[in-house]
C-alpha cells in the first residue's frame, strides 16, 4: 500500500459528523473534484460506469478518463484493465467493475497503477431465501425487497424500482453479477404468470448492472401448477412441461441465469420421490436450460434421518454420481458437511468430485453467528475455508483452487452467498453486517484476498470522510494518522478477532449444532424433545457423557475421516495430531484428556468459552473508545448491539458450562469467572420462549 503522505489535519472548524443511516453501503463519497469521462461506446451499463465516475471522483480536477471496450486476451469473463487514466474491458460489465475498483482504490489511499484484474468465479451470485409472502427464511434484516403478500403484491411502484435499483448498484460495486430471488424452499407459484411477471420487472431493473437473474424451483411443480400426475424427471410429460417452462422465462428474460434446486433435503421435493437419482433430475433441467444458455446449481445438502452420520450422507450421495452430470450443472455445496457452523472442516466434497462441476456455498445471514444481533465478521472463516488445502492433487489443493478452474477445468465457475439482505434501511440490521455483504463480494472476485485488506478497505469505505479543504484532510480522513492509530486499528482488530470470539463463546474445540430450538440463536445443548429427528437435536452432535464428549468420526465411529484425502485422514484421525479448531468434530474425547495448551478439556473449555465473553467485553470497549470518530446514529446502533452480544455471549458460557458440568463432574477453574446465570433460569426462561 502507498505510503500515507503526511498532511495537515484541519482541527480549528467545528466538526460535525454527518449521521448516517448506512444505506448507502460504502458508495457515500461524492467527488472532490469534477472529472472528463470519455466512453465511445453506448449502453446503459456504461452509462452508469460514467455516472459513478463522476459522482465519486475523488482524484486531481479536470482529469480525463477513458473507458475502452475492446477484445483483449489477457483479461477473462469481466475483467479489466486498470491504468491511471484509462480503464479498458471485454464487456461493458468489465468496465463497471473498473470503476468502482477505481473509487474503491481513491477512497482507500491504495495508487491505481496498470493492472490486470480478473475475477476468480465466472458467477458470483446471491442466493435470496425470500419467501414469495415477504418473509426470509433465515433473514434478520426486516422484510423481502423482491416479495410482499396481498392485494398490492404484483404491483411495481416506482419505490419497488428505486429499491431494486439501489440493491443492484450496491451488489455491482462489489463484483457480484448474479441473484436468485427466491427461497430453496421453494414455493411452485414462482413459476406462474403473476410471478413470473414481477421477475421480469425486478429483472430489467438489475440487467444495467449487470445482474443476471435465477430463481428456485420446486422440483414438484409440473404436478403442482402444471397439473400433471407426476414430476418424474424420466417422463416424458414432465420433460416437455419443463422445456415449455423454459421458453415461457427466456420469452420475458432473455438473459435468465438459471435455476438453483434444492431437492429431497428436508422435506423438498425431489427426483428421488420417483426412485431417479439426482443426476437425472438435475439433468432433465439442464436439457431444458442448455439452449438458452442457462446452468443448474443442484445443492448437495441433502441428508435424512439415518443411521449414517449426517456429516457424512453428501459425499456418499454425490461421490458415485460424479461425471454424470450434464456441463451446465454445478453441484453447489455448503463450505462445511453440515451447516454453516461457527465452525466447521470443510465439505470433504470439494476437490473429490474431478468430473462435475462444484461451487462453493457460503452463508452470509448470521443464522448460526448471532443473526443480525452479534458483531461476526465472517470473512477470516471464508478465508480460513478457501484457503484449507484438500491435498486432492498434492499439496496446495486448496478449496479456492479446487473450485475457480485453476486445478480443473470446468465450463463454468460459480460461488454462491446466503444473503444477509432485507427491508431494514442499512440493508442488513447490523452495520457490521454489511461487512459481510462486501466480504463476500470481494472474496467472490478475487478468492486470495485477506480478510485483513477486506476489513481495511471496509473501514475506509464506510466510516471515514475524505472530503479536503484545500489540500488540508478533514478529521476521520483515511490520511490522518490520529485516525488510523485510534480509530481504523482497533476497529480492524476487533472484527479480525470476532470470528473467533463467538466460536469460543458459542461452541469451542470442534463443538457444533449445540443451539436451542429451530430458531439457531441460543445455546441449547440439552435441547432434544420427544419425536424431534435426533439428527436435529443437540446432543446428536455433542454426545456429552460421563465418559466425556466429541461426536468420535475417527474408525472407531461413523469413520467420516475417511472421507478426506490424506494426509488430512491421518491428521485428522489422531486426537494428538487433529487441530484443537476441530478436536470433538472428530473425537469423543474424556474430560481429562490433555489438550495441546497442557490442561485439560474441561479446563479447556471453561477458559474458552470464558475467553469468548471477555472478548466481547473488550470489543464493549473498544467501540466506547472510538466513539467522537462516528456519527451518533451509528455509534449508538453498533453499542447497543454489543451489548446484547455481551449479554447473550455471558449466556452461553454459562448454559454450555453449566449444562455440560452435569456431565464432567468437575470444578470451574479458580481464576475463571462464575457463571452468573443459573442453569435453571436459562431453561426455564428458554421453555417459556418456545410456549410463546
Ligand atoms: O441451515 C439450514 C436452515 C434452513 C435452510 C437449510 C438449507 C433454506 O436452517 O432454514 O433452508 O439450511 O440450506 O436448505
Amino acid at each position: 500500500m502507498r505510503e500515507i503522505i503526511p498532511i495537515f489535519i484541519f482541527t480549528l472548524l467545528p466538526f460535525i459528523l454527518q449521521a448516517e443511516d448506512g444505506h448507502s453501503f460504502w458508495l457515500r463519497a461524492n467527488n472532490t473534484a469534477p472529472v472528463e469521462v470519455i466512453c465511445p461506446k453506448k449502453s446503459a451499463t456504461l452509462r452508469i460506469a460514467e455516472q459513478e465516475l463522476r459522482q465519486g471522483w475523488q482524484g486531481k480536477a479536470n482529469e480525463k478518463i477513458t473507458l475502452i471496450v475492446k477484445n483483449d486476451n489477457s483479461l477473462k469473463n469481466d475483467g479489466f484493465r486498470l491504468a491511471k487514466n484509462r480503464i479498458q474491458a471485454n464487456t461493458d460489465r468489465g468496465i463497471l467493475y473498473g470503476v468502482y475498483e477505481m473509487l474503491r482504490r481513491q477512497q482507500t489511499g491504495q495508487p491505481i497503477d496498470e493492472e490486470v484484474c480478473n475475477p476468480s468465479y465466472q458467477r458470483r451470485i446471491l442466493n435470496h431465501w425470500d419467501n414469495l409472502d415477504g418473509t426470509i427464511e433465515r433473514g434478520y434484516a426486516g422484510h423481502s425487497i423482491f416479495w410482499r403478500k396481498g392485494a398490492d403484491a404484483f404491483v411495481v411502484t416506482e419505490s419497488y424500482k428505486r429499491l431494486w435499483q439501489e440493491y443492484a448498484r450496491a451488489n455491482a460495486s462489489i463484483g457480484i453479477n448474479g441473484t436468485v430471488l427466491n427461497n430453496v424452499n421453494a414455493s411452485p407459484s414462482i413459476l406462474t404468470a403473476d410471478y413470473l411477471q414481477r421477475t421480469k420487472a425486478i429483472a430489467d431493473v438489475l440487467r444495467p448492472y449487470g445482474i443476471t437473474t435465477y430463481l428456485s424451483i420446486n422440483f414438484a411443480s409440473p404436478q403442482v401448477i402444471g397439473e400433471l400426475k407426476t414430476a418424474d424427471p424420466l417422463d416424458p410429460d414432465v420433460v416437455n412441461w419443463w422445456k415449455e417452462k423454459v421458453k415461457e422465462i427466456y420469452s420475458l428474460i432473455p438473459d435468465f441465469g438459471g435455476f438453483l434446486v434444492k431437492a429431497n433435503s428436508e422435506g423438498q421435493p425431489g427426483p428421488q420421490d420417483f426412485g431417479r437419482t439426482h443426476a437425472d433430475g438435475a439433468n432433465m433441467l439442464a436439457d431444458a436450460l442448455a439452449p438458452f444458455g442457462g446452468i443448474v446449481m443442484w445443492r448437495a445438502f441433502v441428508y435424512n434421518p439415518s443411521d449414517e452420520d449426517r456429516a457424512k450422507q453428501a459425499y456418499s450421495e454425490f461421490m458415485p454420481l460424479d461425471g454424470q452430470f450434464r456441463d451446465n450443472v454445478i453441484i453447489q455445496v455448503k463450505n462445511g458437511p453440515i451447516d454453516f457452523q461457527p465452525r466447521e472442516p470443510f465439505s470433504p466434497l470439494f476437490g473429490a468430485m474431478k468430473k462435475t462441476a462444484v461451487m462453493p456455498e457460503l452463508q452470509i445471514t448470521q443464522e448460526y453467528l448471532g443473526q443480525s444481533v452479534h458483531l461476526v465478521f465472517l470473512a477470516t472463516m471464508w478465508e480460513e475455508f478457501l484457503k484449507s488445502d484438500t491435498y486432492r492433487f498434492g499439496k496446495g489443493s486448496t478449496v479456492a483452487r479446487c473450485t475457480d478452474g485453476s486445478i480443473f477445468s470446468q465450463k463454468y465457475t460459480a460461488i454462491a452467498g446466503v444473503a444477509n439482505i432485507g427491508s431494514d434501511v442499512n440493508w442488513c440490521g447490523h452495520h457490521f453486517a454489511q461487512a459481510n455483504w462486501y466480504a463476500f463480494g470481494r472474496l467472490a472476485w478475487n478468492n486470495s484476498l485477506l480478510s485483513e485488506q477486506i476489513a481495511d478497505e471496509w473501514i475506509k469505505l464506510t466510516f471515514s470522510d475524505n472530503s479536503r479543504e484545500g489540500e488540508i484532510a478533514v478529521e476521520n480522513s483515511i490520511y490522518s494518522p490520529d485516525w488510523q492509530v485510534n480509530f481504523l486499528q482497533p476497529v480492524k482488530q476487533m472484527m479480525l478477532n470476532s470470528r473467533e470470539a463467538a466460536v469460543n463463546y458459542m461452541m469451542p474445540l470442534g463443538l457444533h449444532h449445540i443451539f436451542a430450538a429451530d430458531h439457531h440463536y441460543g445455546p441449547g445443548p440439552w435441547w432434544a424433545p420427544e419425536g424431534v429427528r435426533k439428527d436435529w437435536t443437540p446432543p446428536y452432535y455433542h454426545q456429552a457423557d460421563t465418559n466425556g464428549i466429541g461426536f468420535d468420526r475417527t474408525a472407531s465411529g461413523s469413520n467420516a475421516v475417511n472421507q478426506y484425502h490424506e494426509p488430512l485422514r491421518s491428521l485428522f484421525s489422531d486426537p494428538k495430531t487433529c487441530p484443537d479448531i476441530y478436536l470433538l468434530w472428530f473425537h469423543h474425547l474424556s474430560w481429562n484428556h490433555i489438550v495441546k495448551s497442557g490442561r485439560t478439556l474441561w479446563n479447556e473449555m471453561c477458559y474458552r468459552y470464558d475467553m469468548g465473553v471477555q472478548q466481547v467485553r473488550e470489543f464493549q470497549q473498544i467501540w466506547d473508545e472510538v466513539e467522537s470518530y462516528v456519527d451518533e446514529e451509528r455509534f449508538v446502533h453498533v453499542q447497543s448491539k454489543l451489548r446484547d452480544q455481551a449479554i447473550n455471549a455471558q449466556v452461553w458460557k454459562d448454559a454450555c458450562l453449566l449444562y455440560f458440568q452435569q456431565f464432567s463432574k468437575l470444578p470451574i477453574p479458580g481464576d475463571i469467572e462464575r457463571p452468573v446465570n443459573n442453569l435453571k433460569d436459562i431453561l426455564s426462561k428458554d421453555r417459556k420462549r418456545k410456549n410463546q
